[in-house]
């Protein structure tokens, strides 16, 4: 794709693909607002050592007319119009904007709302991610995964071998996790779908996933809280299977 392309569209530049960023979808977006970041310091920088150079005062040079008298300020070239115009603005840009996050941020923090089938409990630790076996909830036990309110793994599920580092949950449920921390600050990641839940020691904390608006897949758990030596390499996978 080329570069135009990738900046129109969400997907993960080509550009990057050669230092290793293949991934498509929220991941794309965010190589997508680095190439912006880019494209605007570029352009910030360029303009801002033109004029520094083009304009630089030198010795003998008659005061400029927007020229800055100490003490005074220059009210003869004030606009009251512009000033109310440059404050109201961004005002009701920035409430609109506020208005329109509430919804979803409520949706995302009100866990305790989501009535879930399944919780599962994560412990993170330097340098890992640990499950707990998921826990059936009362709703839970309307489904197959749950006999008499004890979760049964499905016989389809074969993605993990161990409790570290891998998750395997059914589509179609709604799954709490309950997070801490062993020893320091970890955060809890899921970039694809935009959770991210700080997993403090000696504190729980809650994020929910409502695996039905996911495909079917494996996911990648990332921290994305600076934990130490091995933050960055310190991801789980998530897989998310169709109980047979
Ligand atoms: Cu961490």
């Amino acid at each position: 794709m080329s570069l135009i392309g990738d900046l129109i569209s969400f997907e993960n530049p080509s550009v990057w693909n050669d230092f290793g960023g293949t991934s498509g979808g929220f991941l794309g977006v965010v190589w997508q607002m680095a190439i912006w970041s880019i494209i605007v310091a570029i352009l910030v920088t360029g303009w801002m050592i033109y004029n520094l150079i083009y304009y630089r005062h030198t010795e003998g040079d008659p005061d400029h007319k927007d020229a800055l008298k100490v003490g005074v300020f220059p009210h003869e070239r004030g606009n009251a119009k512009i000033e109310i115009a440059w404050t109201i603005a961004p005002l009701i840009l920035v409430s609109w904007l506020t208005f329109i996050s509430l919804a979803p941020l409520d949706y995302l923090w009100d866990v305790d709302g989501q009535e879930e089938d399944l919780t599962v409990e994560v412990i993170a630790g330097q340098w890992y991610w640990q499950f707990g076996t998921p826990i059936c909830s009362e709703k839970g036990n309307e489904n197959s995964w749950c006999d008499e309110g004890v979760y049964q793994q499905p016989l389809s599920f074969d993605k993990c071998d161990s409790n570290f580092d891998c998750l395997e949950i059914p589509h179609g449920a709604v799954v709490h996790f309950r997070l801490t921390s062993n020893d320091v600050l970890h955060a809890f990641n899921f970039p694809e779908i935009g959770i991210k839940q700080d997993v403090v020691p000696n504190l729980e904390t809650l994020a929910w996933l409502d695996t039905n608006e996911v495909e079917v897949g494996q996911y990648d758990i990332w921290c994305a809280e600076f934990c130490g030596a091995e933050h960055s390499i310190m991801d789980a996978d998530i897989h998310i299977t169709e109980v047979q």
